[in-house]
């Protein structure tokens, strides 16, 4: 019988990590083949909830998963793990400068990225969720300096899939019309969605809207999405996050043709090396890779500029604070 993969998952207990670990536990995150474990690392004051999510994911008799841990300890939980999906993360409360949000994210996702380092499994692939996700993705990242660089990785599959859906209604097409979408940069409201490479029907997307609908209309409705899920649903994003999550880890471990993910620049598009940004990537052999020679117009350059430029920012504030 096939060894389990380990899972382990950071904020089991939040809305998320509900929507998520009953996707893992029936196959979802790495095959309909693949048994697997969980291991649920939360702070100590949510560990009954976990404990709780536990005993429904035990109700569920999944047939592949093996087995379920819950601890406080990032050191446990990261024992062995094959994968690790960090979605757990201070949020920024009212009056919060950003220093303090990064200097608070560093704390968790500094011991996380030591933990990750010294107790898992080799093959560990590691997806951040939870926010500012590229940098915190940095930050563990600089801790583990014994894990492949390329292992830590920051989603903006959601972006993605929300720049999917709204173009696809715009159009009228089925979203598996759409071929070649791009989320470009950091995970916040300066990513930029690109639709001068995307594909519908073999045409190139922005050239079947109109620029200012592209430009006044879908770049901010994709970056703003959250808000507007706020606003409506009175609480964040969580069965779409949780989704994308799924969507990411899967064609990572599988292979896909041309999606988005924050993976660490090798410096290609004028984005510095090291930073955690989205790049138009596939994924082949286990591996992610930044899809090359795509032409930029100024249109494009710009808005990539600034959104890499706050990843910057963000990177030399928690260089400052000596977090990395
Ligand atoms: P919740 O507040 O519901 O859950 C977070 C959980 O993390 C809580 O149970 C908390 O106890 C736990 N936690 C906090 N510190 C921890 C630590 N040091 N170790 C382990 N667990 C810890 O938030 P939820 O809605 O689940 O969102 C989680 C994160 O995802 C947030 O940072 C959020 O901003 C981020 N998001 C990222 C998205 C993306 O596309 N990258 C989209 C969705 C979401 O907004």
């Amino acid at each position: 019988a096939q060894t389990p993969v380990k899972v382990t998952v950071t904020g089991a207990a939040g809305q998320i990590g509900y929507a998520l670990l009953f996707r893992i536990a029936s196959g979802q995150l790495l095959g309909a083949d693949v048994p697997v474990t969980l291991s649920l690392l939360e702070i100590p004051q949510a560990v009954k909830a976990a404990e709780g999510t536990a005993m429904e994911l035990d109700d569920c008799a999944f047939p592949l998963l093996r087995g379920i841990e819950i601890t406080d300890d990032p050191n446990v939980a990261f024992d062995g793990a094959n994968v690790a999906l960090l979605v757990g993360a201070m949020p920024r409360k009212a009056g919060m400068e950003r220093g303090d949000l990064l200097e608070a994210n560093g704390g968790i996702f500094g011991p996380q990225g030591k933990a990750i380092n010294d107790h898992a499994a080799d093959d560990i692939r590691v997806l951040v969720v939870g926010n500012p996700a590229n940098t915190n993705a940095l930050i563990a990242q600089q801790h583990a300096p014994d894990v492949p660089a390329e292992r830590f990785t920051a989603m903006t599959r959601l972006d993605h899939n929300r720049a999917l859906s709204q173009l696809a209604a715009k159009l009228q097409v089925p979203v598996t019309e759409i071929k070649k979408m791009t989320i470009w940069g950091n995970h916040s409201a300066t990513q930029y969605p690109d639709l001068f490479h995307t594909e519908v029907g073999g045409k190139i997307a922005a050239e079947l809207v109109d620029e200012a609908w592209l430009r006044d209309t879908f770049i901010p409705t994709v970056a703003k999405r959250g808000a507007a899920i706020i606003e409506a649903r009175g609480a964040s994003s969580a069965a779409s996050a949780a989704n994308a999550a799924i969507d990411h880890v899967y064609d990572w471990v599988n292979g896909t043709e041309w999606t988005s993910a924050a993976i660490p620049s090798d410096g290609s598009y004028g984005v510095p090396e090291g930073l955690i940004s989205s790049f138009p990537v596939v994924s082949r052999n286990g591996k992610w890779e930044i899809v090359q020679g795509l032409e930029i117009d100024a249109f494009s350059r710009e808005r990539i500029d600034a959104s890499v430029r706050e990843l910057e920012e963000e990177r030399d504030a928690v260089r400052q604070l000596g977090l990395i």
